[in-house]
């Protein structure tokens, strides 16, 4: 046996199911072990920003972390921007990069580079490998660090010569995972007092507490004191649909972020910070949170607010289930009105699978979407925590390999899916129950709101040039269809309803193009 299989044992023993790979001489060992080791599956990614995007979408729906195999500091540079979204998830990811044998590092070859410094950015933890005896303990070491407990991405850097070792080698148990850290009882009695005493409460929402149990209680909670109930605009996954408690969904934009916050005197934060807008513009301020109201924390997104909540809920006396909507009917359509995403809402809310999961990388589109889908289907919604675009059809590989029996959608902008379209192929590649919809706009739409919000004038024609996507148009049925994928285009609210239903009916990956 050779060190890179004891880590891959090892990582096995941890629950590390899943590698998503896109290797390189310098991690052919770990290839090899792949190879010979069961229970680790590996799937192979084109583009590294694919691997460390599936990496973020597994952990959301898994709540553990899966592997990724890069290599050296390009391919990990790659990989950098779904990383991101990862970090910002708090989603649990194992980043295992290669680089040269330390001996080779002096020679300065043509990959050499600091492998460190390239993954510290988007990482919560960075560990190399010394020798080839620590290979199996700095495995378990970054798969601990990704459990935090302020959980997040552990990269960890193997030398080719410490994975091909075959002195030694070791493989560690199941060893204890870092858990949540517990809220005090204290802090419990405190915000209870907190909110009874407020005149007009916000509990504002993020991270674990906008998983099913935690918007319960936090549903419970709310009607126990009058309090409103908001989460942040992009959460790593919110769970949605007929039976489930719903907060508000925090503006994007920061005027109307605050219009939404402004009568608010207390603000409770639960498993997030206090929101703040997404860009700077001129004369604008940066934090949302009204002048005056006080600030108090129930936890952070380290601490365990699920139960948490459940706490506050029981010592505020509140009902012992908290009030839910029934599911919601779908208004009538015309067929033939020309598509806009809401018509993409409405169709997902009448045709979508019970327990879908949907991956939104569809900036203003997306925005469109979210609303129909609040009393449809139950679901899982994931947004772009990092604002980094690329993230769908990566983080869509991911939760189908998490949630094999559910159905995943991608939403992409066409500006977003130009990204990481490579994903596509892995999709087809594992046969997976994945609807890709792109919405096509032919432009980087937002783009154009931001010109005028940041001040910066009229559009001439190489800004126009530079948001515009319309020359030449991406011809998106050819492009999933090069990477074996099925597609069809829809231009009307009737089409994209039949293109739907027929995309839920076949087998594998499909893509609808949304032309809005
Ligand atoms: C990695 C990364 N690069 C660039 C950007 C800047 N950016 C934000 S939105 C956007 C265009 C989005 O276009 P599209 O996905 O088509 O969505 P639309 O605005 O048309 O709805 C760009 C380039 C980003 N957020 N992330
Ligand atoms: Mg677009």
């Amino acid at each position: 046996m050779f060190a890179a299989e004891s880590m891959v044992r090892t990582l096995i023993n941890q629950g590390v199911e899943v590698c998503f790979t896109n290797p390189g001489t310098s991690e052919m060992h770990m290839v090899a072990a792949l190879d010979r080791v069961e229970g680790m599956k590996s799937v192979l990614c084109l583009f590294e920003g694919v691997a460390t995007g599936a990496a973020d979408g597994y952990a959301r729906m898994a709540g553990k972390p899966a592997c990724t195999l890069l290599h050296l500091g390009p391919g990990a540079g790659n990989g950098l921007a779904n990383l991101h979204n990862a970090r910002r998830a708090f989603a649990p990811v194992v980043n295992i990069v290669g680089d040269h044998a330390i001996d080779h590092r002096p020679l300065d070859a043509p990959l050499t580079s600091d492998v460190e410094g390239v993954c510290a950015p988007m990482s919560r933890w960075v560990g190399t490998v010394k020798s080839a005896k620590d290979v199996s303990a700095m495995a378990l070491e970054a798969v601990q660090q990704s459990y935090g407990p302020e959980r997040g991405v552990a990269s960890l850097v193997l030398p080719a010569d410490c994975a091909w070792s075959d002195k030694e080698p070791q493989v560690l148990d199941a060893a204890q995972k870092p858990a949540l850290n517990p809220v005090s009882a204290d802090t419990v009695n405190q915000m209870a007092s907190a909110l009874k005493n407020a005149k007009s409460p916000i509990v504002y929402l993020g991270t674990t507490a906008c998983l099913e149990d935690g918007l319960e209680a936090a549903g419970r909670v709310a009607e126990a004191c009058g309090a409103r109930l908001v989460m942040d605009t992009f959460v790593p996954r919110i769970a949605r649909g007929h039976g489930r408690v719903s907060p508000t969904r925090l503006n994007y934009f920061g005027a109307m972020a605050m219009e939404e916050l402004k009568e608010c005197d207390l603000m409770v934060i639960v498993g997030t910070k206090p929101p703040v807008s997404f860009f700077a513009y001129p004369d604008a301020v940066g934090e949302l949170t009204p002048e005056g109201a006080d600030v108090q924390y129930l936890g952070t997104p380290s601490d365990d607010v699920t139960t948490a909540l459940i706490q506050l809920a029981d010592v505020m006396d509140a009902p012992k289930e908290a009030t839910k909507a029934d599911r919601a009917q779908a208004p009538d359509v015309n067929p033939d009105e020309p598509l806009n995403p809401g018509y993409v809402g409405i169709s997902l809310m009448k045709h979508m699978p019970e327990d879908s999961v949907i991956c939104d990388d569809a900036t203003t589109s997306g925005m469109g979407v979210f609303p129909w889908t609040e009393n449809g289907p139950r679901h899982d919604w994931l947004c772009l925590t990092g604002g980094s675009i690329g993230s769908g059809m990566p983080q869509a590989v991911g939760a189908a390999l998490a949630c094999p029996d559910q159905q995943v959608f991608a939403l992409c902008g066409d500006g977003a899916a130009a990204y990481t379209l490579q994903a596509l192929w892995t999709q087809a590649r594992e046969n997976q129950n994945v609807i890709n919809v792109v919405f096509a706009n032919h432009s980087y739409l937002v783009l154009n709101f931001e010109l005028d919000r940041v001040g910066a004038g009229e559009p001439g024609p190489a800004a126009q040039q530079m948001l515009s996507l319309d020359n030449p148009k991406m011809d998106w049925v050819k492009l999933a269809e090069g990477f074996g994928v099925s597609a069809c285009r829809a231009t009307t609210a009737g089409e994209f309803d039949d293109a739907l239903m027929a995309a839920l009916k076949a087998e594998g990956p499909q893509l609808i193009v949304a032309e809005i």
